[in-house]
């Protein structure tokens, strides 16, 4: 039985059976919506200028996975959680994984992180030095090693590598070693692994950057072979990208492997996703959705695997409302892209009626999907609204025995 607040429900299927959406189709797809959460994004982070450690953060992956569990259990929407290695370095990864089982968890992509030693400083695979290029290469063989022992199958590739000045490195010398590594790294990985590569445009290099666009991360992954797959990080591009092109153009190449999603106003801001520009990620979504009908077996697969991840750094706001609030951002405009009519489009589209077109993308954006997603999380037994439930439940308020200075980065 529908719950009082959802009257607003009746209406709004009323309206959606006139526009011909199926509402059970939408709802079953709500339902099955996954997104990994990340584990740094319940720990302190900050930004080059300042980390404030914050009460009650995690103190190690075993408490960072009691956080995602939380956060899990009241949006319904988080089964996974990446690591980050050696962020989330233990003895024992078996012993993290177990811990996430009994959580209800499983442990998903694993992060290699080759951007915080010192001997990294001017490159880490790409490093002119064979010695540095090694133990990189090594560390990337270590979180094959990790993933087999946590059951991963992704592993989520960025390369901080770059330099500052031109002449300062040879571009492709660098462009050779880095496929060298990736190349070592495809060989250890297992049949049902993937790796994720992703790019960045500048940042912390601000000449070149070896990795710095799709196109590179691309063409790696079609050297590599079919477990190579591209991972577009949704603040990763210069302003004004069309990054739901990309997404298009790489789910027609049948490399999209996942996203990192986070907003931006001006760089790689990290800032929570969907607060500055929402119809960025509504219309990314409708670029999945269209492709997720398609006549080709293959297109249709690699729309079913891909990876949703969130990677945020959480400044200023409490880290657990962010990242219920980043979830339900996403649950939201993926909710107003299930709205969307396809048939009304591409019919708009063969008579060439621009406006019409872009009335029936804009018109699913523009609905209010508020009581369709009281009634989905009422069907699964969620709360209503989960930012609430925390608010008010006791986890907040128990977690700050954990004292300050918890970890970070
Ligand atoms: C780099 O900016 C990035 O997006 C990569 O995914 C890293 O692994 C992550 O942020 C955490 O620093
Ligand atoms: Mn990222």
């Amino acid at each position: 039985m529908l719950d009082v607040s959802d009257r607003a429900y009746t209406l709004f299927e009323e309206v959606q059976k006139s526009r011909g959406i199926n509402l059970e189709q939408v709802k079953t797809k709500l339902k099955a919506l996954k997104i990994e959460t990340p584990s740094w994004g319940y720990g302190d982070s900050g930004t080059r200028f300042k980390v404030f450690p914050k009460q009650g953060v995690p103190r190690n992956p075993f408490e960072k996975l009691e956080d995602a569990a939380e956060v899990h259990r009241l949006t319904g929407l988080c089964p996974s959680v990446a690591i980050h290695i050696p962020w989330d370095k233990v003895d024992d990864y078996s012993k993290l994984k177990n811990h996430a089982a009994s959580l209800g968890l499983a442990i998903g992509a694993v992060n290699p992180n080759l951007f915080q030693e010192g001997e990294y400083m001017l490159g880490s695979v790409t490093n002119s030095n064979p010695v540095i290029r090694r133990k990189a290469t090594e560390h990337l063989l270590e979180c094959v090693d990790i993933a087999k022992a946590t059951g991963s199958r992704d592993l989520s590739l960025w390369f901080a590598d770059g330099t500052n000045y031109p002449g300062q490195g040879d571009i492709r010398k660098r462009k050779a070693w880095m496929f060298e590594a990736l190349a070592e790294m495809y060989k250890a990985i297992t049949p049902q692994m993937r790796m994720l590569i992703e790019y960045k445009f500048f940042e912390p290099a601000f000449y070149h950057t070896d990795l710095a666009d799709w196109g590179m991360a691309y063409n790696y992954a079609v050297k590599l072979g079919p477990q190579a797959k591209v991972l577009v990080d949704t603040g990763h591009h210069a302003p004004g990208t069309n990054v739901e092109h990309i997404v298009a153009y790489l789910i027609d190449e049948k490399k999209l492997g996942g996203f990192h999603f986070n907003n931006r106003k001006y760089a790689d801001d990290d800032l929570i996703v969907g607060t500055i520009n929402p119809y960025e990620l509504f219309l990314i979504f409708y670029q999945i959705l269209s492709a997720s009908n398609d006549s080709d077996a293959g297109i249709r697969q690699t729309v079913d695997n891909i990876a949703y991840m969130i990677d945020q750094s959480h400044n200023i706001e409490p880290k657990i409302p962010a990242m219920i609030r980043s979830l339900l951002n996403v649950q939201i405009q993926y909710a107003k892209a299930l709205l969307v009519n396809h048939t009304q489009v591409e019919e708009a589209q063969q008579r060439n009626d621009v406006l019409a077109a872009e009335e029936a993308v804009r018109r699913a954006f523009e609905f209010d999907v508020t009581p369709l997603l009281h009634v989905v999380r009422e069907e699964q037994g969620l709360p209503l609204d989960p930012m609430k439930a925390f608010l008010a439940s006791n986890y907040g308020k128990d977690i700050l025995a954990r004292g300050k200075g918890g970890a970070g980065w």
